[in-house]
């Protein structure tokens, strides 16, 4: 392609494709079928169908994972409302997913034109409004002529603050000329560090770490964002004291590494973490989110007066905010400026033996949630990367032990029940030397199965194992009714529909510990497709420390409103 014969589509193609994207996720309607075309005219960047756009999005987001951001393509009003779900998890993951949305005819909203797919009114702006919410940068482009800013904005915002991006292109325009793309450095992210912050912050927690007796590290889920994972580990290797991963961070932080002490989540933390939390008297959080879920109803929220909070671009230390800086930055800088002390990580040894439960044995007969566990845990190589759903599968993937190198997703802030098969499907194609796992619920599954139909087209060998327990486990153990129980479905059977005469999809049954041995090894032979398992677990067999996550959380949920002072009421 010479300069010159740049459109405003093929300026965005360039674009995806030079901040590595190799894929993007589409649902044809007619106000992007041309920015379609253009899209496919780039030779590096393929395009991939899905089953419906709140699937795209999730599956868009699922390649950020893999890949560092993606990108999905829908059509106005009735595609990007639905897509809009997947940005908001997009947002509260930090992952930069672009969404690009087609747009009604330039000449429309001057002409006071009513259009299909609109709320049937003449305004036409509410979308991108709806998106500014939901994303760090919303733009409708409206000439050709801006287009490149625009969509440069667009980016680089979602690249340098790891969230999603809106770009709306007008139907009339995603084919007009336009300026032809400069180098990416344009839109790789260089956020500035000021020094003297960053004196200030690292002067002020080192003193405040050399002044505890038993420090400890806690490992969060912004640490991948933040790009900050190997001086997370410079810092714990420096200090030498335990580190607790949160459970939407965990593989942040190696599981066999000598000073791993364990998943931190308040009362049901693993084996010795919690305690050890406990004893310690100064605690630096690395990118770390509390909210009611990662703290169990507010059950553990540990003391202002003894954290440092080191997020992604501000730090407080004992309530003293330091901005100016980055978190990768602020964490290796520290780790040249403390002094060693080892004490937490002596204690997490003392502890954990005396309270790890005794590993289980094969049991050849009917299948249990701890037979189950026993056989994903096998499974787990350096090559693999788990996936698990909002539901029993959170709890029964949390506490597995991750192989050096192995990957895990979880969802846990947006926790949208439908995720992970969509996810596991962008995932997927982002790395596809990757071997992948997904743990998945029978009420989560039904929300976006169709999308196991796209592994089955694009030859992708995701293993689900879908937990039948007839309905929403999760919920019963917040707050029990008829609506949590559902109709069953022919999970298995399913994959047989979506092969339609032509795929490689497998859908098996497992009732018994000996039919998931067979069931694993036919998965591990199907090389050209999905293996769904269709696990058979009784209603109650569920991981024990969902049932008491799931009773302080609805406590925390059942708090009565606070009676209102004399002088708010007035
Ligand atoms: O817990 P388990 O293994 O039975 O999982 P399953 O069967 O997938 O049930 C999940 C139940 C559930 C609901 C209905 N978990 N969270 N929710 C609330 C919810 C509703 N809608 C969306 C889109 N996301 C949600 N998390
Ligand atoms: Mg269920």
């Amino acid at each position: 392609m010479t300069t010159d014969s740049y459109t405003v589509g093929s300026y965005l193609a360039a674009r995806l494709a030079q901040i590595g994207l190799k894929h993007h996720f589409v649902v044809p309607g007619d106000y992007n079928l041309l920015l379609l075309d253009e899209l496919l005219s780039n030779p590096e960047m393929k395009q991939i169908s899905c089953a419906n756009e709140l699937n795209a999005s999730f599956a868009a987001e699922g390649y950020a994972r893999a890949n560092g951001a993606g990108a999905c393509v829908v059509t106005f009003g009735v595609g990007a409302l639905s897509a809009l779900n997947g940005i908001g998890g997009a947002y509260a993951e930090d992952l930069p997913v672009i969404l690009i949305s087609g747009g009604p005819n330039t000449n429309d909203a001057a002409a006071g034109h009513l259009l299909h797919h609109t709320l049937g009114t003449h305004d036409f702006s509410y979308q991108r409004e709806i998106a500014e919410r939901l994303t760090c940068a919303a733009v409708a482009i409206t000439s050709a002529l801006d287009a490149p800013s625009l969509i440069d904005h667009a980016i680089r915002s979602a690249l340098r603050r790891r969230k999603p991006a809106y770009i709306e292109v007008p139907c009339n325009l995603a084919g007009a000329a336009c300026a032809a793309p400069g180098p990416v450095s344009a839109l790789t992210p260089s956020a500035p560090t000021d020094p003297a912050a960053l004196h200030a912050a690292v002067t002020a927690a080192a003193a405040f770490l050399d002044s505890c007796a038993r420090p400890m590290l806690l490992a969060g889920p912004k640490l991948r964002p933040a790009g900050a994972q190997t001086a997370f580990r410079k810092l714990a290797e420096a200090l030498g004291c335990a580190v607790a991963v949160m459970p939407a961070a965990k593989g942040l932080f190696p599981e066999d590494h000598p000073l791993f002490a364990g998943i931190a989540l308040g009362e049901v933390s693993s084996p010795g973490c919690r305690e050890t939390l406990a004893w310690a008297d100064g605690l630096l959080c690395a990118g770390a989110v509390f909210t009611d879920y990662s703290t169990v109803g507010w059950t553990y929220v540990p003391p202002a007066g003894q954290i440092i909070d080191a997020g992604f671009d501000m730090i407080r230390v004992q309530g003293r905010d330091f901005g100016g800086l980055l978190l990768a930055g602020f964490l290796s800088a520290l780790a040249d400026a403390v002094r060693p002390n080892p004490a937490t990580s002596v204690e997490y040894a003392r502890l954990r033996p005396r309270l790890a439960p005794a590993p289980h044995a094969y049991a050849p007969g009917k299948l249990t949630r701890s037979e189950l566990v026993r056989q994903v845990q096998a499974l787990l190589t350096p090559q693999s990367t788990l996936l698990v759903e909002t539901g029993d599968s959170w709890f029964e993937g949390m506490y597995l032990t991750l192989p050096r190198g192995a990957g895990f997703e979880i969802e846990m802030q947006w926790g949208h029940i439908g995720w992970s098969v969509p996810a596991a499907f962008g995932y997927a194609l982002g790395a596809p030397v990757r071997r992948l796992i997904a743990l998945v619920g029978d009420g989560a599954f039904q929300v976006t199965a169709q999308e196991t139909a796209q592994m089955i087209r694009y030859k992708l060998p995701v293993v689900i194992f879908l937990i039948n327990n007839r309905g929403y486990a999760i919920e019963a153990e917040i707050h029990d009714g008829p609506y949590n129980t559902i109709k069953n479905w022919d999970y298995a059977g399913l994959i047989e529909v979506f092969n339609a005469g032509k795929g490689a999809g497998k859908g098996l049954r497992a009732s018994t510990g000996d039919e998931l041995v067979s069931a694993i090894a036919q998965a591990a032979r199907n090389t050209q497709g999905p293996t769904l398992i269709e696990c058979a677990l009784d209603r109650d067999d569920c991981a024990p420390q969902m049932i008491t996550w799931g009773r302080l959380v609805a406590a925390a949920n059942a708090r009565p409103p606070r009676a209102k002072t004399v002088s708010e009421a007035s």
